[in-house]
């Protein structure tokens, strides 16, 4: 089977230049100027962007979490990711107490297998090392393709938090056998001493979600995981960077050298810690939570000035019903937004608007994760990588709606906002997944990545 799309431009990091591309089996086998090849289904893509399929690093689908299951499986995760350019997506699979990685992996990769509508590959949260055998399974998790792992600092309460010992004991291991450390930054013991006083007074509003950890709680967490990994000399990798301190520390270690690596999300550069007085401020709670206008502010310069190596969204929708369990107690809100099927068009709409480059919203979605992560055959338009292609018209414009939207919530707090842009086509291996406004996709066709180890 023979894709070619014609006279598009296409952007790479580094460049934009009008020319055809083809796509034989799955893999992109030409680019250039006028392509004279016979293929099975040619598309006209003048006037329009050629881009790489975005990489969402950080989904949680089907993840159990605040007493109930993310609204998003495997298969409304993936189809709404097809339908906004994503053409893989990482899931986070959670290591228990009492279980292994590759249990937990082989169990998580069956459930995805016959749902994916795109790839996808697994980081894997570890929250127990079970008497240090964990650490012995890391090779192996390496040898499956699962180079990357996370801990949480926090969730103490629900089981899921590494201390500091535990997680220098994983980067440490993590490094040996050529893995990534992932980390959720924030501090639990503030968290704990602030949610206790704010219920004792009575206090229960969303807004005491944010103010129960805010911009110093993260900032500690930061600054504690960017020091135990320059201290053993172990890459990291700060998951939904979202408050300006913990950002300039991590990017201060950077400069000087250590492999760090920093993620936000599009709710830490579009919202701010206001949306949490609002309303219907319980739909926005997710955590880290949304910080103030300074902390948008040093995120959209580190976006800017490349201290910010990738976007993801750490996508984790929940029902409104559910989100409601919190309306008299922010402790009992599920955390977690929706964001799979906004990304690529939030940073592209960013391009538009002229705050970055169409090549640097192709560098944070898509290279980036490609080159950190070790998706040897993603992130680039480059002959022999996989034709995961989006086509994008840059006069769309599109309002966001629940409606609108192919996932399986009910709400997001996206609703409203309007892009500039908007993608039009995306293909996965040469195959059209989404077709303006349609998900054309098939559940099962997504691939499991096998990711290559030592890529920091
Ligand atoms: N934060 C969220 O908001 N949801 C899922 C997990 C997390 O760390
Ligand atoms: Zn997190
Ligand atoms: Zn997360």
């Amino acid at each position: 089977m023979t894709l070619l799309i014609k006279n598009g431009t296409i952007v790479t990091v580094s460049e934009s230049f009008q020319a055809d591309i083809a796509v034989k089996d799955g893999v992109i086998s030409a680019i250039g100027q006028n392509l004279d090849i016979k293929a099975d289904k040619v598309v006209d893509a003048s006037g329009k962007l050629v881009l790489p399929g975005a990489i969402d690093a950080h989904t949680h689908l089907a993840m159990p979490f605040g007493g109930t299951q993310s609204a998003d499986g495997y298969l409304a995760g993936t189809r709404a990711a097809a339908c906004g350019g994503v053409t893989t997506v990482f899931d986070y699979p959670m290591q228990r107490k009492g279980k292994g990685i590759l249990e937990t992996i082989r169990e998580r990769k069956a459930m995805c297998d016959p749902e994916a509508c795109v790839d996808y590959a697994f980081h894997c949260i570890i929250t127990d090392l079970n008497d240090n055998t964990i650490l012995d399974e890391f090779q192996a998790a390496v040898d499956e393709g699962i180079t990357s792992f996370k801990c949480f600092l926090v969730y103490k309460k629900e089981g899921m938090m590494v201390d500091d010992g535990t997680l220098v004991k994983i980067l440490l291991k993590a490094k040996e056998v050529g893995a990534l450390t992932n980390i959720h930054a924030e501090n639990p013991d503030l968290i704990d001493m602030n949610i206790e006083k704010f219920l004792k007074e009575g206090k229960t509003s969303a807004w005491y979600h944010y103010l129960s950890r805010p911009e110093f709680v993260e900032a500690e967490a930061d600054k504690r995981a960017v020091h135990w990994a320059k201290s053993v000399d172990a890459p990291l990798y700060i998951v939904h960077m979202a408050d300006k301190e913990g950002l300039e520390a991590a990017a201060e270690a950077k400069r000087q050298g250590h492999k760090i690596f920093i993620e936000t999300c599009p709710q830490y550069l579009e919202f701010t810690s206001d949306v949490y007085k609002r309303e219907d401020g319980r739909n926005f709670v997710c955590s880290p939570p949304m910080k103030g206008e300074e902390s948008k502010e040093a995120l959209w310069k580190a976006i800017q000035n490349g201290d910010i190596d990738t976007v993801a969204t750490d996508h984790c929708p929940f029902q409104s019903y559910e989100k409601d369990w919190g309306k008299d107690d922010f402790t009992k809100i599920p955390n977690g937004c929706a964001g799979v099927e906004n990304l690529y068009p939030y940073m592209l709409s960013a391009a538009n608007e002229g705050k970055i480059s169409f090549n640097r919203a192709v560098e944070l979605c898509a290279a980036n994760p490609a080159k950190i992560f070790g998706c040897e055959s993603k992130g680039s338009l480059a002959v022999g990588k996989d034709g995961d292609i989006v086509i994008y018209d840059p006069d769309l414009d599109f309002t966001i709606t629940t409606e609108a939207m192919h996932s399986d919530y009910d709400h997001t707090i996206w609703e409203g906002i309007t892009v500039h842009g908007y993608p039009v086509q995306t293909f996965v291996r040469g195959r059209l997944v989404y077709d303006q406004g349609e998900f054309v996709g098939e559940p099962g066709y997504g691939n499991f990545i096998k990711r290559i180890p030592n890529q920091v």
